[in-house]
C-alpha cells in the first residue's frame, strides 16, 4: 500500500449529500455531465492517486531535483517524472479547463474534490501542471494573438510560472524591482532577478511560460506599477508552438528546501546573461497586479485544498496505527497490574486528539467545496447579475479561510498526527515527518498567514462594507434557528454553542472595527487591529468549520435510520465529530474574544532590546 490515504466517501457525501451539486449538473455549461460523470471521475482519479502518482512521492523527496550551473537547468528523479506523464496522459489537466478551451465541463466543486486525491498523493505533479490552467488566464485576458499563444500552450503541453517575488519584495510584492524596457517591435525586455520561482526549470516539457510581473520604466511605485508579461523559456513559432532559439530567461539556482523538495524552487534572472529575456505585454494593457490576481485566486484555492489533503491523509494514517498499536492498560483498571493491555484508541487523550485531527481534516474539507460552491455559480453564471456577484464576494471572503486557516489548522494537527505514532512518527518509515515537511509551506507562499489575515479583514470585510460577511453570519444563524422547532434536537446543546460562537465573532470584529475607526483620531489604534487580525481569522475559521461540521451531523442523523452498516459508522462519525467539535473548541472563542476586546498598544511599545 502506498502513503496516500483518501477519502472519496467524504468527498461524495459533500457533493451530492450536503450541497447537492446533481441539481447544478446536465444544463448550461454543465450539460454534458451527470452525477455518474461526477462520481466516475473521482473514482477514476482516486485509483490513479493512490497507485501510480504516490508511488513517486517518498523517492522524489529522498532523490530530489539535480541543479547544473553549466546549462542553468534543473533534472528531476525519473521516478516523479514517470508519475508525472501518467498524470498527463490521463488528460487530468482538463478538469480546470472551460469548455472553450477543452475542459471536462464539471463545475469548480468536482475540479476541487478531484484536485484533492492529487494534492494529498504528490502535490508538486499538481503544480507542475499549471501549464493548461495559467494559459486559461492567458486566454481571459490575452490579445486574439495572445490567444493563440494559449492554446499552443495546452496542446503543446508546455509548463508555466507564476513570476512575483524578488529579494527584496516578499509579502509587499510593489517593492519589486525588475523593469520592463519596451522595444520598437511592440515586445519588452525584461531585466531583474526573481527568487523562489515555483517550477521555473524542469525537463518535463519542452517549453515554459513565465508570467512575470515587472515595471515598466517610468511608471509609477507599488503595486499599480507593475504589468504583467508573458516570457518563454524558449521563442517558437506563433503558428506551430515549434521551439526556436532561447530566450534570456535563465534559472541561476534551485533551493535546498525543507520540504517539497521534488518541486523546484528557483532564482530566476532576465537579461542578466548575455542575451534579452524577451517578453510580451498581458492583453497589451498595463493591469499587472490585477491581472496577476487572477492565477493568485487560484493558486491561494490550490495551495488550501493542498494543506487540507495532507492533514486528511496524515489523520488517516494515524487512525490506522492507532486502531492496531496496543500499549498500556485502560484507564479505568490502571492500578491493576494484570489489567489487559489495549489499543491506543482506548485512552481518551488518543482519542481526544484523533477527534481534533478528524474535526478539522472534515470541517476544512467542508468548508473549501463550500467556497467552490459559489465559485461553480459563477462558473455557471446561473441567476440574476445581483446573486452572481454575491457568490464572487462570498467566494472572496472565504479564500483567506481556505489559505490561511487550512494551512494554520494543518500544520497543528500534522504533529498530532504524527504524536499518536509515538517515537515511531519520528521515522522516515511513515509518511508523517514528510507531510510535515511538505506542508508547511502552505501557510508562508501565496501570502504568509498574517497577509491573509489582512486580506481577510481590511479588504473581505471592511473595503467590501461587510456585504459577504452578512451573507455567512445570516445563513449561521439561520441554521440555529432552525432547531427552535425541534426544542429536543439531539444538537440542541451544540446549537446553542455555536449561536455562542457567532456572538463571539461578531464581538471580536465589533472591537476590531471600532479600533480602526478610533485611528482616524490617533492612528497608533490600528495596530490594535494588526496583533489581533490573525487570531480573528483563525476564530471565523473556527466558526465556519463548527458550522459546516453541525450542518452536516443534521444530515446524517436525517440519514442514520436506514443506512447500510458502513454508512452507519460514517454517519455516527459525523454526530460525534460535530459534537465534540462545538463542545470542546467553540468555547474557546469566548476567552478569544475577549482578550481582543482588550486590546492595548503596550506590545507596540515594549523597545525592540527587550524582546
Ligand atoms: C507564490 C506561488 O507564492 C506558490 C506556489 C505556486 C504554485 C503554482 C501552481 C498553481 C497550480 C496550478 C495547477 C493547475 C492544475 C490543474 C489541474 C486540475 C486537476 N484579491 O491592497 P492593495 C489586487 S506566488 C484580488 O493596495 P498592495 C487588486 O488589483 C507569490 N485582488 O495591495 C488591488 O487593486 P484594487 C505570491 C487583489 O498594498 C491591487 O492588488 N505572493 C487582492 O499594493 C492592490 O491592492 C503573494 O501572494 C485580493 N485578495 O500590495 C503576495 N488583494 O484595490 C502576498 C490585492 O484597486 N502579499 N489585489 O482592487 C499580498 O497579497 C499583499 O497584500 C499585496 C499588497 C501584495 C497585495
Ligand atoms: P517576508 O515578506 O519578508 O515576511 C517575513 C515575515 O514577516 C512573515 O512572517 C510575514 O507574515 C511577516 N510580514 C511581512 N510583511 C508583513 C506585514 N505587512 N504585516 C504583517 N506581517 C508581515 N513567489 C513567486 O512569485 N512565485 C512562486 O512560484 C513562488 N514559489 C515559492 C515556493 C517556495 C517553496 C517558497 C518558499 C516561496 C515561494 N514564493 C514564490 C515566494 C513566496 O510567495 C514568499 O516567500 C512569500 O510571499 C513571503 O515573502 P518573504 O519570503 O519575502 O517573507
Amino acid at each position: 500500500m502506498g502513503h496516500y490515504k483518501s477519502n472519496v466517501r467524504d468527498l461524495e457525501f459533500n457533493l451530492f449529500e450536503v450541497l447537492g451539486i446533481q441539481d447544478r449538473l446536465g444544463k448550461g455549461v454543465l450539460a454534458e455531465s451527470d452525477e455518474d460523470t461526477a462520481r466516475g471521475v473521482l473514482s477514476e482519479l482516486n485509483n490513479l492517486a493512490t497507485g501510480p502518482l504516490a508511488e513517486s512521492f517518498e523517492d522524489a523527496d529522498r532523490n530530489p531535483p539535480v541543479y547544473d550551473p553549466k546549462t542553468f537547468s534543473a533534472t528531476l528523479p525519473e521516478s516523479f517524472k514517470k508519475s508525472y506523464q501518467q498524470l498527463w496522459d490521463g488528460e487530468w489537466w482538463r478538469l480546470g479547463l472551460t469548455n472553450k478551451l477543452g475542459g471536462f465541463g464539471l463545475p469548480p466543486t468536482v475540479q476541487w474534490a478531484a484536485s484533492e486525491l492529487i494534492l494529498g498523493a504528490n502535490p508538486a505533479l499538481y503544480m507542475y501542471m499549471a501549464g493548461p490552467n495559467f494559459a486559461m488566464v492567458v486566454d481571459q485576458n490575452g490579445t486574439e494573438e495572445q490567444q493563440r499563444w494559449a492554446q499552443l500552450m495546452i496542446d503543446r503541453a508546455w509548463g508555466a510560472t507564476m513570476v512575483l517575488t524578488e529579494p527584496d519584495a516578499g509579502s509587499d510584492v510593489g517593492a519589486g524591482r525588475t523593469k520592463a524596457v519596451q522595444q520598437e517591435d511592440g515586445s519588452w525586455h525584461i531585466e531583474g532577478v526573481k527568487r523562489f520561482i515555483t517550477s521555473a526549470d524542469q525537463d518535463m516539457t519542452e517549453n515554459i511560460m513565465h508570467l512575470v510581473l515587472a515595471r515598466p520604466e517610468g511608471h509609477g511605485p507599488g503595486t499599480k506599477g507593475l504589468s504583467l508579461f508573458l516570457v518563454p523559456k524558449y521563442h517558437f513559432d506563433t503558428n506551430t508552438g515549434e521551439i526556436g532559439e532561447r530566450n534570456g530567461a535563465y534559472v541561476t539556482g534551485v533551493e535546498h528546501k525543507m520540504g517539497l523538495k521534488v518541486s523546484t524552487t528557483c532564482e530566476l534572472t532576465f537579461g542578466q546573461h548575455g542575451t534579452p529575456a524577451k517578453g510580451w505585454l498581458l492583453g497589451e494593457v498595463h493591469n499587472g497586479i490585477a491581472q496577476m490576481f487572477q492565477v493568485i485566486e487560484y493558486a491561494r484555492m490550490m495551495v488550501g485544498t493542498k494543506a487540507i489533503a495532507t492533514l486528511s491523509t496524515g489523520y488517516l494514517n494515524a487512525l490506522e496505527f492507532a486502531k492496531e498499536r496496543v500499549q498500556g492498560p485502560d484507564l479505568t483498571k490502571q492500578t491493576d497490574k494484570n489489567a489487559p493491555r489495549v489499543t491506543i484508541t482506548h485512552h481518551p487523550d488518543v482519542r481526544r486528539s484523533l477527534m481534533l485531527q478528524k474535526a478539522y481534516a472534515e470541517g476544512m474539507r467542508a468548508v473549501y467545496l463550500y467556497t467552490a460552491s459559489f465559485q461553480d455559480q459563477v462558473w455557471t453564471q446561473e441567476g440574476d447579475e445581483e446573486s452572481i456577484k454575491l457568490a464572487e464576494r462570498v467566494n472572496d471572503l472565504l479564500l483567506p479561510i481556505v489559505k490561511g486557516v487550512g494551512s494554520e489548522r494543518a500544520t497543528e494537527q500534522l504533529v498530532q498526527s504524527l504524536q499518536t505514532f509515538g517515537g515511531s512518527g519520528f521515522l522516515q518509515d511513515y509518511p508523517i515527518e514528510q507531510y510535515i515537511r511538505d506542508s508547511k509551506i502552505d501557510s508562508l507562499y501565496e501570502g504568509t498567514t498574517a497577509i491573509q489575515s489582512m486580506d481577510f479583514f481590511f479588504r473581505k470585510i471592511v473595503r467590501d462594507k461587510g456585504q459577504a460577511l452578512t451573507y455567512i453570519a445570516g445563513e449561521i444563524s439561520k441554521f440555529v434557528e432552525g432547531g427552535a422547532s425541534e426544542p429536543d434536537s439531539r444538537l440542541k446543546k451544540e446549537r446553542e454553542l455555536l449561536k455562542q460562537a457567532l456572538d463571539d465573532v461578531q464581538g471580536m470584529l465589533g472591537s476590531m472595527i471600532g479600533n480602526l475607526t478610533s485611528a482616524q483620531e490617533d492612528v497608533n489604534n490600528v495596530y490594535k487591529v494588526g496583533q489581533h487580525s490573525v487570531r480573528f481569522l483563525l476564530s471565523a475559521g473556527d466558526l465556519i468549520v463548527g458550522w459546516k461540521l453541525l450542518q452536516q451531523a443534521e444530515i446524517a442523523l436525517d440519514k442514520l435510520d436506514e443506512a447500510s452498516a458502513k454508512d452507519k459508522s460514517f454517519y455516527e462519525g459525523k454526530v460525534a465529530v460535530a459534537s465534540f467539535f462545538a463542545k470542546q473548541v467553540l468555547p474557546e472563542l469566548t476567552a478569544r474574544r475577549a482578550i481582543a476586546e482588550a486590546a492595548d498598544n503596550d506590545l507596540m511599545e515594549v523597545d525592540e532590546a527587550a524582546f
